[in-house]
C-alpha cells in the first residue's frame, strides 16, 4: 500500500532563503540535491527561485528564471520519479516551469499576485496550491492580526479556492495551504496547527509547510534556555512535532526541507493512527 501522505522536498535556488540560502544556487548542486532528496523519499520536488522569508526583496522575472530553468531541466533530464512542483507567484515562470516538465504550481500569493497566474494554471491543467499569506514577504511580520486566526484563513482559502474555479481551474486540482510563518506570530502558528481539522472541511488536501520555521528555533531555545533561536540546522525536532500533529488532524502533504527524518515520522504516525502495519517486505515481523 502507498504511503497515506506525500512528501515535498524542498530545492531552493536562492542566495538569501532562510534555512538553505546560497548552498544550491549552483544549478549542479540543485539538482544533485534534488536526486538525494528523491532517493530518500519525496514524492514532489518544489522547485523555487525567490525566497519568501520574512524580509526577503522580490526577484526580477529574468533572475528567477536563470536560477530555476537549468534545475528544472536537470530534474527532467533525471527522469526522478518525482512530480514537480514550481514555487512562484509569476506566471511568466511558472509557463516556463510547465514546458519544463512541472505539474503544480505553488503560488504562496494564492493567484493574487499575478494577474494571468489564475488563466495559465487553468489552461495548463496543472494542479495548484493555493496558500494564505497576510501581506507581503517584505513587511508580512510586522504586528500580524486577526479577528480569529483560524477562521480568517479559513475564509480566505475558501475565496481563493472560489477565484480559482471561476477562473477555469478545476476544483479537484486545487490544495490548500494555511501559510505557517506567513504574517503570523509565534501563536498563530500554533493555533492554526493545533485547529488544523478545522481546515479540512474545505473539501480539499492541506499543505503544510512548517520545515525550520522560525517559531520553531524560538520555542527550542526557550526550552534550552539560549537567547537567540536555535539555528534552522537545530529544528528538526520541531518540525516532525508539527508535522505528525498535521497529520494527525488532516495534512496530506508536507514541504520539508529533511525528507528521510519525516518519512519516517509520518510513516510511524499513519501506522499507530491506523492501528495497523503491513511491512513492505512480508518477511519482517
Ligand atoms: N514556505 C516557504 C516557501 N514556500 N510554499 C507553501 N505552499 N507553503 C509554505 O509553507 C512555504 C512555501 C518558506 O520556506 P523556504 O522555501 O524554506 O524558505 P524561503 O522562502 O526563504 O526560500
Amino acid at each position: 500500500m502507498s504511503a497515506p501522505f506525500r512528501l515535498m522536498g524542498i530545492v531552493n535556488v536562492t542566495p538569501d532563503s532562510f534555512s538553505d540560502g546560497g548552498e544550491f544556487l549552483d544549478a549542479g548542486a540543485a539538482v544533485e540535491h534534488a536526486r538525494l532528496l528523491v532517493e530518500e523519499g519525496a514524492d514532489i520536488l518544489d522547485v523555487g527561485g525567490e525566497s519568501t522569508r520574512p524580509g526577503a526583496e522580490p526577484v526580477g522575472e529574468v533572475e528567477e528564471l536563470r536560477r530555476v530553468l537549468p534545475v528544472l531541466e536537470g530534474i527532467a533530464a533525471l527522469g526522478l520519479e518525482a512530480e514537480v512542483s514550481i514555487d512562484t507567484t509569476k506566471a511568466s515562470v511558472a509557463r516556463a516551469a510547465i514546458a519544463a516538465g512541472a505539474t503544480i504550481v505553488n503560488d504562496v500569493s494564492a493567484l493574487r499576485a499575478d494577474a494571468g497566474m489564475a488563466e495559465l494554471v487553468a489552461e495548463s491543467g496543472v494542479q495548484c496550491c493555493l496558500m494564505h499569506m497576510l501581506g507581503e514577504p517584505r513587511t508580512m511580520q510586522a504586528d500580524p492580526r486577526y479577528t480569529d486566526v483560524v477562521d480568517d484563513v479559513k475564509a480566505f482559502l475558501d475565496e481563493r479556492m472560489a477565484f480559482a474555479v471561476a477562473a477555469g481551474v478545476e476544483e479537484r486540482r486545487i490544495v490548500l495551504d494555511p501559510g505557517i510563518g506567513f504574517g503570523k506570530t509565534v501563536q498563530h502558528n500554533l493555533e492554526l496547527l493545533r485547529r488544523l481539522g478545522e481546515l479540512t472541511q474545505l473539501g480539499r488536501p492541506l499543505l503544510v509547510g512548517t520545515s525550520r520555521k522560525s517559531f520553531l528555533g524560538r520555542i527550542a531555545a526557550d526550552v534550552l534556555g539560549h537567547a537567540e533561536p536555535e539555528p534552522t540546522s537545530e529544528r528538526l525536532e520541531g518540525t516532525i512535532a508539527t508535522n505528525v500533529l498535521a497529520y494527525e488532524r488532516g495534512a496530506s502533504i508536507f514541504r520539508v526541507h529533511d525528507v528521510a527524518p519525516l518519512r519516517v515520522a509520518l510513516a510511524v504516525t499513519a501506522a499507530t493512527l491506523g492501528g495497523r502495519w503491513t511491512p513492505t517486505d512480508a518477511t519482517t515481523t
